[in-house]
């Protein structure tokens, strides 16, 4: 027993020692492998294009395949940082394994480049899967993963050729001596070694960060998006009504700024659409099918329109909803030069990045202002927002309505073909549905006792608003004073004074479209097609 005792705890503590001697190397070798490989993708995707960085890649990829739970809970927990977070995900999945891969390649160089060629695999895979991939788009994860190979063949023989310390036995054979005879001699030492590894972390830094700047410069639009000039719309929407907006600190502001504008998308790294070279093709169950360029577009006769628009993922009392004055060409106008052939009930609009959205050809036409829009409060689209051109068909939450970077719009049917949200369950159609919030006050503000005025806005997108009521601790229900309405397509503001005793309350809200119908108490998940129930906030008066 004793023998064997002492056995194991020698083998243990050979093991032990190997790890520790090994760890730090072997981390820093799989780490700068990593880098390498990350690197030398970014500096290809300055060729291949944003999309095809193994990292975006990968991150795109993982974004379709999501649960549908999965995604609601990220847009929920981290809402417009849902992508950095995924990103700093896969970059610390990545840094683990590679740590993992530097440690074992140490012992077994074969495990250790197979695991760098599986992740060029997965990479590559990834962006062949973007639905608008080309062949060449494996170019980086490939490049990426030959580069990190070779760096950690250098670095492990490298390593292996140091004197061997007395304190660490190594149970590894002994390297023979001729794969070394590839390494010139200054690299087989504790100094080459070290030189080795500080050139290949530069290496991988320079390769990462020049390459991502390179590819930021290449591909942005920014300069061009400054030139575009969009020219006075035929149709001017009505100058706002004064009283759009009570003047009440913390409600909205009845017009959503851009920069202040939520941003709901797949894209992990923004489409960068070249206006000159934009077209819009109309195609499928049409008599003519066209083709616009963005010259041809600015040109037709223009519609400014005052729009709120929406998201299906957006909780009661969240905060995915915001309104624009928007300038864009008739749709509808559009689609009936082309000849909408019987049958066609489902207008797909795709983007550059293959986002598709569907939506029904009968509610386009139903003489509705559904735009291809260009402008957005004053400027052309931001990029986040869909620069050049962006669908918008007021009344549908934006995943069946409002595609962005829009390219190509096809009419088809709902029996034949199921958009990108529909296919993970989403309703094939998705009217918005009657809402109201609470902008003020706050969630668990303290106010004074006695009166206050609370305010907030509320939405039935196209259908319009006529009435708001709030309450306290589910008192009587009290009609609040609706600020002016701008149109059926723009939300409404509303004010109530109500009195409160000292002490905890909550206050409820619920509005009451132009149809006469009553928001539903009913609490409904944002899946499959928009959450309802009342918006409420507790508060303390003192
Ligand atoms: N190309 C593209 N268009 C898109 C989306 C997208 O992911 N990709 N998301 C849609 C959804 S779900 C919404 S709610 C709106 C949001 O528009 P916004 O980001 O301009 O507010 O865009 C729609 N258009
Ligand atoms: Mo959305």
């Amino acid at each position: 027993m004793r023998r064997l005792g002492g056995t194991i705890g020698t083998a243990a503590a050979r093991v032990a020692s190997w790890g520790k001697a090994r760890a730090l190397p072997g981390a820093a070798i799989g780490l700068i492998t990593a880098g390498l490989a990350v690197g030398v993708g970014e500096s290809a995707a300055v060729w291949f294009g944003p999309r095809t960085a193994p990292a975006i890649a990968v991150g795109s990829a993982a974004i379709d395949l999501t649960p549908t739970p999965l995604k609601e809970y990220a847009v929920r927990n981290f809402g417009t940082d849902d992508k950095l977070v995924l990103l700093t995900g896969i970059y610390a999945t990545l840094g683990v394994i590679a740590v993992a891969a530097g440690i074992v390649a140490l012992r077994r160089l074969g495990i250790g480049i197979g695991l760098v060629a599986a992740f060029g695999a997965v990479g590559a895979w990834a962006a062949l899967s973007r639905p608008t991939s080309a062949g060449g788009d494996v170019w980086p994860s490939l490049l990426g993963a030959a580069a990190g190979g070779v760096a950690m063949a250098v670095l492990v023989r490298s390593y292996q050729y140091q004197p061997k310390s007395p304190s660490s036995p190594s149970p590894s054979p002994s390297p023979s001596p001729s794969p070394s005879s590839r390494l010139p001699l200054w690299a087989q030492n504790r100094r080459g070694f070290l030189v080795l590894a500080v050139g290949g972390a530069g290496a991988a830094a320079v390769t990462g960060l020049v390459g991502r700047v390179a590819v930021d410069r290449r591909y942005d639009v920014a300069v061009k998006r400054s030139r575009v000039r969009i020219p006075a719309p035929s149709v001017r929407a009505p100058a706002l009504p004064a009283g759009v907006h009570p003047n009440v600190a913390g409600l909205s502001d009845f017009i959503t700024p851009n920069p202040g504008f939520y941003r709901v998308d797949t894209a992990l790294v923004l489409p960068q659409v070249d206006p000159d070279a934009w077209t819009l093709r109309i195609r499928g169950m049409v008599d003519h099918p066209l083709e616009l360029s963005f010259a041809e577009l600015l040109a037709r006769p223009l519609i400014e329109h005052d729009q709120t628009l929406s998201c299906v993922s957006n909780e009661v009392g969240g905060p995915y909803v915001g309104t624009a004055r928007w300038i864009g060409a008739s749709l509808a106008d559009l689609l009936r030069e082309a000849g909408i052939r019987r049958g066609a009930d489902q207008l797909v609009g795709r983007s550059i990045d293959g986002m598709t959205i569907g939506t029904p050809v009968e509610s386009v036409l139903d003489g509705r202002t559904g735009l291809l829009a260009v402008a957005m409060n004053g400027e052309a689209l931001p990029i986040a927002h869909g620069f050049p051109c962006r669908m918008l068909v007021p009344g549908f939450f934006g995943y069946v309505s409002a595609t962005k970077w829009l390219v190509d719009l096809e009419l088809t049917t709902f029996a034949g073909y199921d958009s990108y949200w529909v296919q993970r369950g989403y309703s094939q159609t998705a009217p918005v549905k009657t809402a109201s919030r609470i902008d003020v006050p706050k969630p668990f503000a303290r106010v004074p006792a006695g009166a206050i005025t609370a305010a907030g806005v509320a939405w039935a997108t196209h259908r319009g608003i006529d009435a708001v009521e709030v309450r306290s601790d589910g008192g009587p229900w009290r009609l609040a004073r609706l600020a002016q309405a701008d149109t059926p397509d723009t939300w409404r503001q509303w004010t109530c004074e109500l009195t409160l005793e000292p002490g905890l309350h909550k206050l409820e809200v619920r509005a009451t479209d132009a149809g006469g119908a009553v928001q539903t108490e009913a609490r409904a998940d944002t899946f499959p097609n928009g959450a309802t129930g009342w918006h409420s906030v507790v508060i303390t008066a003192t």
